[in-house]
């Protein structure tokens, strides 16, 4: 809870930055990780890694929604989630390539997550989790979830 505390208290000076970009509906407060321009943006105070990370325990439901004014999606790489452990993409697809020929075929809404939408996971394995969006991904719109027991 700590971190959480820590988290919405440096979200006032990321709300002011980024009003213009969230509707009205979409409260910082309301998601873990938010898409902005070509990048999952899980903290603000996350610098440093390689990849945007944001931490979790078993059990834990992350939401991601999409605070900026382009589409995105989340998609997990098949080889990015740890053994034993759930395939996650927005869209609901069984892997990564059903999410990939979905967004490059446009079949239903291609996993998109519009500006405004939210997705969410729940994680029940602890492990390092890779993701990115697929229109994004050579632009290095990729994520991490680290998740704890
Ligand atoms: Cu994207």
């Amino acid at each position: 809870m700590q971190r959480r505390a820590f988290l919405a208290s440096g979200a006032v000076a990321a709300a002011a930055s980024l009003a213009g970009c969230i509707g009205p509906s979409l409260s910082k407060s309301a998601y873990d990780v938010g898409m902005q321009s070509n990048a999952f943006v899980p903290d603000p105070d996350v610098s440093g890694t390689d990849v945007p990370t944001f931490e979790a325990s078993v059990g834990d439901t992350v939401v991601w929604a999409n605070s900026g004014s382009r589409n995105h999606t989340v998609t997990a790489y098949d080889d990015g989630v740890p053994e034993g452990a759930d395939y996650f993409a927005s869209g609901g697809f069984e892997d990564e390539q059903a999410a990939r020929e979905a967004w490059e075929k446009s079949l239903g809404d291609g996993g998109i997550l519009a500006p405004g939408e939210t997705y969410e996971h729940t994680f029940e394995v602890a492990g390092d989790y890779y993701y990115f969006c697929v229109p994004h991904e050579d632009a290095g719109m990729l994520g991490k979830v680290v998740v704890t027991e």
